[in-house]
């Protein structure tokens, strides 16, 4: 039975005064029947893993590098996201295969590294509208799939977000059985690769334009174990009812 997961990806939002929404989301979910974890920008992982000692919060960081550390000036290793309390890294989103060249390769090499540090690993993944348009979108998430998870992956330390790029915080959102054919489809492909212990294990998030009114909707679709959520998650009060429609 796997548990659902609700994740916020703060991207590059948040001042200290934002660690409070922890706070306030923690109020309202005293005792979550899901787990929640929080991936504020790298700035903010320390002081929010202090804030959320106590709570029932996890924190992540958005980005690992490769390697355990060198003279790579401006990036963080999975070591010190650990060190600084996370238990898990965002690797792989869209933004970032994107903005920063990012290659299945990359994403690969950095999933290993944050197994190797001790967190766990969100692969992101998801087709262009283009390439939706073209009817190449399983074709897409399987090369992402092979190329992108490593094969130090467990259903502990993996965990697959299906972003769809023309959904990121763009209002538009698949629909159920859009969501549906690829998340049965990575569901698949995991357990062909791992086993079905493993396979069956991983959790498989949705993420895209998630919001309190289509929520629900969302996590009614068979083989979504929850959400990986942008703009919904910087506010106490947007987040707070995804996590119950989870619940
Ligand atoms: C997709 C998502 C979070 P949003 O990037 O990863 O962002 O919910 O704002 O579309």
């Amino acid at each position: 039975m796997r548990r659902k997961l609700a994740a916020g990806n703060w991207k590059m939002n948040g001042l200290t005064a934002s660690l409070g929404e922890l706070q306030s989301l923690a109020s309202a979910h005293p005792d979550p029947l899901v787990d929640i974890l929080v991936c504020p920008p790298a700035t903010l992982v320390s002081a929010a893993a202090q804030c959320c000692a106590t709570l029932p919060i996890a924190i992540g960081g958005q980005d690992c590098h490769a390697e355990r550390a060198g003279a790579h000036t401006g990036d963080i290793s999975a070591e010190m996201l650990k060190d600084s309390g996370a238990c898990a890294a965002i690797l792989g989103h869209s933004e970032r295969r994107e903005h920063h060249g990012e290659t299945s390769d990359m994403v690969r090499a950095k999933a290993r590294a944050a197994h190797a540090a001790g967190l766990i690993a969100v692969i992101c993944m998801g087709e262009s509208l283009a390439q939706r348009d073209a009817a190449n979108t399983l074709d897409i998430i399987a090369a992402q799939l092979a190329l992108s998870i490593p094969d130090t992956s467990t259903a502990e330390n993996l965990v697959i977000a299906y972003e769809p790029i023309w959904a990121i915080g763009t209002g538009k959102v698949p629909t159920p059985a859009q969501i549906g054919e690829v998340h049965d489809f990575i569901r698949t492909r995991l357990e062909r690769r791992f086993g079905p212990g493993v396979g069956r294990g991983v959790r498989i998030l949705y993420g895209g334009s998630v919001k309190p009114d289509n929520a629900d909707t969302i996590f009614r679709v068979p083989n979504v174990d929850g959400a990986l959520v942008g703009g919904a998650s910087l506010r106490a009060e947007d987040f707070s009812p995804i996590i119950h429609a989870l619940s």
